[in-house]
């Protein structure tokens, strides 16, 4: 640990990788956890997909409804905290990407996350491209979901579904910053869901030292140095001292 900290603390720039094990110790379930997680109970391509939503909107709303809940619930914790402080600490160092829909990392007071998929707090039209420029996401008629009162296209959460594009501008800045890093941290994803999956590889083919930080073994600990088995909120305050 003492040498990844001087590692951490010699870096001109760090990358962070966050994946749900990083909203785990704030009480937000994961998606591949068997006993909790989300997917255990859901099929995710049924719900976490437009065809999913176009064959079911209302379960799909409620899923995510219930999501929601559990966000506005939870609150960060010492790991989230400590990427906050380390961002205050050492200005333009430190650049976070996330595959969460959580703003768990925004409500520690960091600035600037990269979020590949989407903010699960927001809401957008399933079908933009039909809209009347009249539609209004305020004046939307309350449902599950809700639907626009002109021309009935439904609401759906603002994240990013199976099959969907990640936004490109988030995309461009994760790459560029997983290139440009001298350690990135990967933290609590398993590595299944790709593009965000390969980040990993692209930080190391640049030349960064890659630290896994998680307490199981993932997809991609090919693409580490070294593997810290343990939980974010424990591992990441010790780390970003
Ligand atoms: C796309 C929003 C096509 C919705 C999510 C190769 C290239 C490109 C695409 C693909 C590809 N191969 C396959 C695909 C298709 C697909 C994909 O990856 N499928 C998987 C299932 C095989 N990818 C896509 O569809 C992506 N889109 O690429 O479009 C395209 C391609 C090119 C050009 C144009 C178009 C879109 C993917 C985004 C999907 N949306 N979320 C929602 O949330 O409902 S993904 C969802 O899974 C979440 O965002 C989540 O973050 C993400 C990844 O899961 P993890 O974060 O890793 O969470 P998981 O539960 O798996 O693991 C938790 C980990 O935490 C575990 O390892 C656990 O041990 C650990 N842990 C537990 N406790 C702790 C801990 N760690 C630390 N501390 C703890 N306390």
């Amino acid at each position: 640990m003492a040498a990844l900290q001087a590692r951490v603390a010699q870096a001109a720039r760090v990358c962070v990788l966050t994946g749900a094990g990083m909203s785990a110790e704030s009480g937000i379930p994961t998606f591949r956890d068997a006993q909790s997680g989300l997917w255990a109970r859901f099929d995710p391509m049924q719900l976490a997909s437009e065809e999913g939503f176009r064959a079911d909107p209302r379960l799909v709303w409620d899923w995510y409804a219930q999501r929601r809940e559990g966000v506005r619930r939870a609150q960060p914790h010492a790991g989230h905290v400590a990427l906050a402080d380390f961002a205050r600490r050492r200005p333009g160092v430190l650049t976070v990407i996330t595959q969460n829909v959580d703003d768990l990392h925004q409500r520690a007071g960091l600035l600037g996350t990269i979020r590949l998929h989407g903010d699960i707090l927001q809401d957008q039209w399933l079908s933009p491209s039909r809209h009347a420029p009249a539609c209004d996401l305020a004046q939307a008629v309350p449902g599950r979901p809700p639907r626009c009162a002109l021309c009935g296209n439904l609401v759906r959460p603002g994240v990013v579904w199976f099959g969907e594009s990640l936004p490109h501008g988030a995309w461009q800045a994760a790459e560029q910053a997983a290139q440009a890093c001298a350690v990135m941290l990967v933290v609590g994803t398993s590595g299944v869901v790709w593009p965000a999956a390969g980040l990993a590889a692209a930080a190391r083919r640049s030349g960064a030292h890659v630290v896994i930080i998680n307490p199981a073994a993932t997809e991609i600990d090919g693409d580490a140095h070294e593997h810290l088995a343990g939980p974010a909120a424990e591992l990441l305050p010790k780390l970003l001292m």
